[in-house]
């Protein structure tokens, strides 16, 4: 799914900034028509933005249901003749969409963009009425799933259930014969560079594509909708070196170029050999982070400034990469790393299948995780449309090496290994070019787990000396050593997608103590210690970048404390441990 551009020939209107909202506890609103006319008792609501937090609210941060947005677009006059599109980056969990009086779209999947062709609904030059009903409830067959008993929402996961219009929405204009999407697959053979390309169109006309490097320099063409370009002497994208090229695409009828569409592409090839992760066929080691996209205020709202900031603070660290820990992350993350040559494993918001763990956490009993009750064949099905969106979606960014289409499900079962079968398989046929696998979590230990031998490399979540030999770093390191060396043997890279201590910025401790700074250091170092000893381990992710926003629990101090910055992005002691060891300079 193509990310809409201004070009030559479409134009891009923004519709982000104040829209009118008004929650619906009750869910009359779709018996009563809300969108029929202007929202009744509505307030202001900044858009992009997670409503929870905008108002000082308890009735709005723990609402459990419908909520209503809506604004006002004039559709530019310049548009007559025109496509006119609506698209929302996303609407978290689950949208309808009404241009006037017209349902124009419904989607599922808080982190996955949607879009309409509202042509036959608008009129250039004059006012639609845009209104959209985003729903918050996660069941057993949303992802993330979750319960909703007498009005209130249970989750399996540890990130606060933020919702709302958590990205920008737009409306643009392509030609009505239009260029509508693009797969690009870049190979490098020594100093030579292909991309393999394939544009999809609709309303005929000829495809030709061209090549230019970062200068504007054309470096190869090609006519028809699939096709080859060579590059001799390559520039490859590569981690620390976000080299771009552009591709543009064309759509011509007798001569005229109709539509345009230009795509950013990386020349970057990704292998695993043997427990070896290669990027350009070099060994790749990945220093980083599980991140979340959360903020005070915003909550998961997308934000430039935040992102750049971000961004700056993992190359002040040294972290070469990151998981979009446990969603996808807006298009403009990834852009950004596809720019700045940082490696990104992209994940489903498949987080909370365990209901196993969950009894333990929760103290209640759970029916099986995947059963006829719960997570089932319909649920699969949602987790498979989610695995077509984010490939769809993401799948032309050099960043983007691996594919995690889970964090921490359940492991161990036959259910689990029907549930994840065709999910894996289908992976692997939207893209044969990266690697995919799930994140393995620490109560399916090596000779437990079935399911990391279906992927591609191991990744595992572990948490010694923090929930097990807690403030034992000694005990935890022989435990650690021990389940390493025994996931080696599998023969595939290990990445330990998590490791972390919950740290208070300001706690010290002159005795090893959880929750001090010190132990966070202490614990980051231990863990570093093993990793250098066994050498299938080829990937190192601290959980977490940064403090982020929870349900409410005993075990949670206004929220997860394992960030190696606080949530206002201010560096913990370990903050500087991690810099020397990754930039090695420090
Ligand atoms: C892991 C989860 C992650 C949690 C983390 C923790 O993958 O989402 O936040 O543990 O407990 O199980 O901090």
């Amino acid at each position: 799914m193509l990310r809409p551009q201004d070009g030559p020939t479409r134009e891009l209107k923004n519709l982000n900034g104040l829209w009118r909202f008004r929650l619906d506890p009750a869910g009359a609103g779709r018996a009563a028509g809300w969108w029929r006319g202007p929202l009744a008792g509505a307030r202001d609501m900044p858009v992009p933005a997670s409503y929870n937090d905008i108002p000082a609210d308890a009735a709005v941060r723990d609402h459990v249901g419908d909520a209503w947005y809506q604004t006002v677009v004039r559709v530019p006059r310049g548009w007559a003749g025109q496509r006119v599109v609506l698209r929302f980056d996303a609407a978290t969990h689950r949208a309808v969409v009404w241009v006037d009086d017209v349902e124009v779209a419904a989607h599922e999947g808080g982190y996955t963009p949607f879009e309409a062709d509202v042509t036959a609904h608008v009129r250039p030059g004059e006012e639609a009425r845009v209104t959209v009903v985003v729903d918050n409830r996660l069941t057993w067959h949303s992802l993330p799933p979750g319960i909703v008993e007498d009005g209130r929402q249970t989750y399996f996961h540890d990130f606060f259930n933020y919702a709302g219009l958590h990205r920008s929405v737009w409306l643009y204009s392509t030609p009505p014969a239009y260029v509508d999407d693009i797969t690009v697959v870049p190979c490098l053979e020594g100093t030579t560079g292909t991309v393999g390309y394939r544009v999809g169109t609709t309303g005929g006309g000829t495809v030709r594509a061209v090549l230019l490097d970062a200068e504007g320099i054309e470096v190869a063409s090609a006519d028809g909708v699939e096709g080859s370009l060579t590059v001799p002497d390559v520039h490859p994208w590569r981690p620390g070196e976000g080299y771009l090229y552009d591709l543009r695409v064309e759509l011509t009828d007798g001569g005229d170029v109709v539509d345009s569409y230009t795509l950013p592409v990386g020349v970057r090839t990704v292998e695993v050999r043997g427990t070896q992760f290669l990027i350009n066929g070099e060994p790749f080691s990945f220093t980083g982070f599980g991140k979340h996209e959360d903020a005070d205020v915003r909550g998961k709202a997308h934000d430039d400034a935040l992102m750049v900031h971000d961004f700056a603070l993992m190359e002040w660290i040294g972290a070469n990469s990151f998981r979009t820990s446990h969603y996808p992350y807006a298009e403009e993350v990834l852009d950004y790393a596809d720019r700045h040559g940082i490696v990104v494993i992209d994940e489903t918001a498949a987080v909370g299948q365990n209901l196993g763990m969950m009894a333990g956490i929760l103290r209640r009993e759970f029916p099986p995780t995947f059963s006829p009750d719960t997570i089932d064949d319909a649920a699969r099905e949602v987790h498979a449309q989610a695995i077509r969106e984010l490939v769809a979606r993401d799948k032309n960014h050099p960043c983007v090496v691996l594919w995690s289409i889970a964090n921490e499900p359940e492991a161990d079962t036959d259910a689990a290994v029907a549930y994840f079968t065709p999910l894996l398989d289908l992976a692997r046929e939207l893209d044969p070019t990266r690697p995919v696998g799930t994140v393995n979590m620490a109560f399916a230990p090596y000779g437990r787990d079935r399911l990391q031998a279906l992927g591609d490399v191991v990744m595992i979540n572990r948490y010694y000396g923090w929930y097990v030999h807690t403030g034992d770093l000694e005990a935890a390191e022989k435990a650690l050593q021990a389940e390493l060396e025994a996931w080696a043997a599998e023969g595939k890279p290990i990445l330990v997608t998590e490791y972390g201590a919950d740290t208070v910025a300001g706690l010290h401790s002159v005795v090893t103590q959880p929750w001090s700074e010190e132990y966070q250091t202490d614990f980051l170092e231990m863990h570093h210690r093993v990793f250098d000893r066994v050498d299938a381990v080829v990937g190192e992710h601290v959980w977490n970048f940064a403090d982020f926003a929870t349900a409410s629990s005993v075990g949670r101090v206004g929220g997860n404390k394992k960030g190696v910055f606080t949530r206002d992005r201010h560096p913990k002691a370990a903050a500087f441990a991690l810099r020397r060891r990754w930039r090695g300079d420090a």
